[in-house]
């Protein structure tokens, strides 16, 4: 418990000073004499090759960048090319003290890392392992034309295999690793290790932590580094994920025995620039990178700067730091110094930098200079290095010929129903992994477990209203879903802020705290990116995570995470990913104009997003089972106002037993034949109270709809109801313009266009910000606001004054005004 961590005023109020150690800069000094003591002469030369590759592979894209062919092949590459030319030594310095098991997570520029973790990795991996890898990867699609082309041994397969495959990728074919659908800046390949890299520049710092906390919770082997530019130190998701990554509970509070800190090492690139920006001087005021570890936790993040363009000094620094991550002592940053001697991409003029400076750094060219030390030692005549990196070079030459050619490596035919399967898995997982899941205590026994068994499990009985504190509510509704998978998948963890002690900020998980261990349920620091891409990286590796953002006005916070990264990853794998995370998002009201909205539209505009806003406890499980039972990514929207809510639409109330709500299905709460009323969110109260008083008062019968799921949604229901009722008002707390009811209305309008008396109607927020609390009844529609629209816009109701106007010109008026 967090409660044992006393805070005492003699210990924080007492006088010292902050001690810092030195960071060391450019430590190493071995010759290749000494490093002959630890590594084979085979050791060098396939560093040697394995650069020698990597410089061909870049330049080769930045010839048919340029000019449109190299050599006897002709192409042309319509797609980015950020080229590392020049940070040769670095990629393969990283990667060379690497395993399989060991998992690198890069950037926008990350060829150079990929084929020099997977050379690296095929080094370690036997024939049969090699075969077995290529074979049964998408089942031999990669592997295909190269076998056709080459029936060498394994090993060397396996090196063309590398080259093909990321050749494929950039260039868009269905023989790429991941059928050409991730591209240059996404490409990757898990069997070797080799994890997404991200076109978001320091995307991979929110998500590789989530990567190692799998390694941590899961009790895997190997470590993982995460690979960001320079200039992407800035982005605020890296310095959460470093936040996220050096949080002390690993050390204070977890189970000891699954290692300690993250092992997670921030190696960053530090060729100097940004696209043109330079941190180092201009855009950063930290002037040497490793500097910044200084401040984040006692060890100092360990944190070296290191002389990239010394692939051996890279090699050590990686050994070094491994060992300490391994020993649970991490995370770890490396200032890996390096400079790219290409532009940002083939197009860039370089106007940000000096011919001075470039022709310094050429002429100290890291392959070059690597060359002259290995003859140099003798561990290679000159000419006997020359002919292996000729060899390397060739290899590279070949697979780029195979890939350009679009009879042997041909491109995707997309397809609705095909992008569709590859956006939504649409599978089914028991549990992740087949240990047994850890729980703490008899679950018989937790108190929120028995507090709930006491419950009445419908609002009410007998037509009498079941008192507040007896009610089996939408909370204890969402708590028992959790508990079910908990119990079940033992990869689950959960994490959000506030999630443990406190129990979730609403109380929701109040009682699981007694139920798990710490390492299944944490609070996280208050970094929305990080627990949003925490859960990504999670998800990357096999397991299945519940991220909590306790304010829907939060998902700003963790933008890039929402939008790009949650959604994105299993279609831009091809399905190779999946993305068995759940994002429960809170909406709030009450609280202004910060606290108060609801983004769901936002949220559904994404593809690749499952979108579900339940507002009965009987959905809130149903459809949590569903989406804790799926691997898709599901964005879970709760209303706080509707957490103490009992059932009231399901006959029996909400059963104690599991079963599930299909995502996609709208729910008809009640019938009738006058009018169709359509919610999403808490207006289907709203709107249950219209239609009640349009019975009473009007004898007109409403027909309400909620419809649970924004994303993926079943119209047939919406058309059937809106075809026997002619007419259609749809209802949300959303602000109306841009509400997710503005797609609903313009799709029922075509689907039901000769079936409709009028157009369909759309009432929501009112365009401004949330007022206070004191306020909200201005803003958030009433009932009496649905029976205005209904009026003045649907169906004239005999002798109704309206409190509101909805005239046309009212309406033109407002959207002039902007509001
Ligand atoms: C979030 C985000 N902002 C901006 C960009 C545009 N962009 C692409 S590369 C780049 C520079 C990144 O510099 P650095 O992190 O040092 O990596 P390098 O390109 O030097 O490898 C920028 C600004 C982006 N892709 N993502
Ligand atoms: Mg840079």
């Amino acid at each position: 418990m967090t409660k044992d961590l006393l805070i005492k005023p003699e210990n924080v109020l007492s006088q010292g000073s902050i001690e810092f150690t030195s960071i060391p800069v450019n430590a190493y000094r071995r010759t290749i004499a000494d490093e002959l003591s630890r590594r084979s002469p085979q050791d060098l030369t396939d560093i040697w090759r394995d650069m020698c590759a990597i410089r061909e592979f870049e330049h080769i894209i930045n010839e048919i960048k340029i000019k449109g062919s190299y050599r006897d092949v002709t192409y042309q590459h319509a797609g980015p090319a950020h080229l590392s030319l020049g940070q040769e030594a670095a990629a393969v310095g990283m990667a060379f003290a690497l395993g399989p098991d060991d998992h690198i997570f890069g950037s926008h520029r990350s060829h150079g890392e990929i084929l020099a973790k997977a050379f690296a990795a095929i080094r370690r991996l036997d024939d049969d392992r090699l075969l077995h890898i290529m074979r049964s990867y998408r089942n031999g699609r990669v592997f295909a034309p190269v076998s056709r082309a080459c029936d060498g041994p394994a090993a060397e397969q396996a090196l063309r295999f590398v080259l093909y495959g990321a050749y494929c990728e950039i260039f868009a074919r269905d023989t790429g690793f991941n059928r050409g659908l991730g591209g240059s800046m996404h490409a990757f390949f898990r069997p070797f290790g080799i994890y997404p890299n991200n076109a978001i520049v320091g995307g991979s710092g929110s998500i590789a932590p989530g990567a190692a906390l799998f390694k941590r919770v899961n009790r895997r082997p190997g470590i993982v580094v995460a690979n960001i530019g320079d200039a992407s130190l800035s982005c605020g998701p890296v310095w959460e994920g470093i936040t996220f990554a050096s949080m002390d509970q690993y050390r204070t509070l977890w189970d000891q025995a699954l290692g300690g800190g993250l092992p997670i090492l921030f190696n960053v690139m530090d060729n100097f620039y940004g696209m043109g920006g330079q941190p180092d001087g201009e855009t950063m005021g930290c002037r040497l990178i490793a500097r910044i570890a200084a401040g984040v936790n006692p060890e100092e993040l360990h944190a070296e700067r290191v002389n990239g363009e010394d692939p051996l000094a890279v090699i050590d620094a990686i050994e070094r730091k491994k060992e300490v991550l391994l020993e649970g002592r991490g995370p770890v940053l490396l200032d890996t110094v390096t400079y790219r001697t290409c532009g940002h991409s083939p197009s860039d003029a370089s106007t940000y930098r000096s011919r001075e400076e470039l022709e310094l750094w050429e002429s100290a060219d890291p392959i070059s200079a690597y060359r002259e030390r290995l003859a140099a030692s003798g561990v290679l005549t000159g000419d006997e290095l020359d002919a292996a990196g000729a060899e390397a070079r060739e290899r590279v030459y070949q697979m780029f010929r195979l890939a350009a050619d679009l009879d042997a490596s041909p491109r995707i035919g997309l397809d609705s129903e095909l992008v569709s399967g590859l956006m939504f898995s649409g599978r089914r997982a028991e549990k992740l992994d087949d240990r047994e899941p850890e729980l703490t205590g008899d679950l018989a026994a937790n108190p929120r477990v028995r507090q709930i068994a006491a419950k009445v499990r419908a609002a009410e009985v007998d037509g009498a209203a079941v008192p507040k504190m007896k009610t089996f509510n939408t909370r204890d509704a969402i708590f028992e879903a959790l508990l079910h998978r908990f119990a079940a998948d033992p990869t689950m963890i959960a994490f959000g802020e506030e999630n443990r002690d406190w129990g979730g900020a609403f109380a929701v998980y109040r009682g699981l705290t007694e139920a798990l261990p710490y390492h299944r349920l944490f609070n996280a620091p208050i970094s929305e990116a990080a627990i949003v891409g925490a859960a990504v990286g999670y998800a990357m590796e096999g397991g299945r995570a519940v991220a909590e953002l306790m304010y829907a006005d939060f998902l700003g916070r963790a933008g890039d995470e929402v939008l790009n990264q949650l959604p994105k990853w299993q279609a831009m794998s091809a399905g190779e990913l999946i993305m068995p995370v759940v994002l429960r998002v809170s909406v709030g009201d009450k609280y202004g104009a910060q606290h108060s909205q609801d983004f769901s539209s936002l949220v559904a505009h994404v593809p690749g997003l499952k979108v579900v806003f339940p507002v009965t406890p009987y959905d809130a499980k149903g459809l949590l089972n569903a989406a804790l039972a799926g691997t898709d990514p599901v964005v879970f929207f709760e209303s706080q106002r509707l957490y103490d809510m009992g059932e009231r639409f399901e006959a029996g109330g909400v059963p104690e037993g599991y079963y599930e709500i299909e995502i996609g299905l709208p729910s008809v709460k009640r019938t009738g034949t006058d009018l169709t009323i359509i919610t999403v969110g808490p207006a289907l109260y709203t709107a249950m109270d219209a239609a009640v008083q349009l019975q009473e008062l009007f004898g007109l019968s409403a027909e309400v709809v909620d419809l649970r799921s924004l994303n993926p949604l079943s119209y047939q229901p919406l058309a059937e109801s809106v075809r026997k009722t002619g007419r259609v008002l749809l209802a949300s707390e959303a602000v109306e313009r841009g509400s997710f009811l503005q797609t609903v209305a313009a799709t029922v309008s075509q689907l039901c266009f000769d079936d409709l008396d009028a157009p369909p109607v759309v009432v929501g927020a009112r365009n401004w910000i949330t007022p206070p609390a004191e306020l909200e009844q201005m803003f958030f529609p009433q009932p009496g606001w649905l029976l205005d629209a209904i009026h003045e816009q649907l169906i004239p109701l005999p002798g109704y004054r309206p409190g509101t106007v909805r005239t046309a010109g009212e309406l033109v008026r407002r959207a002039r005004l902007g509001v």
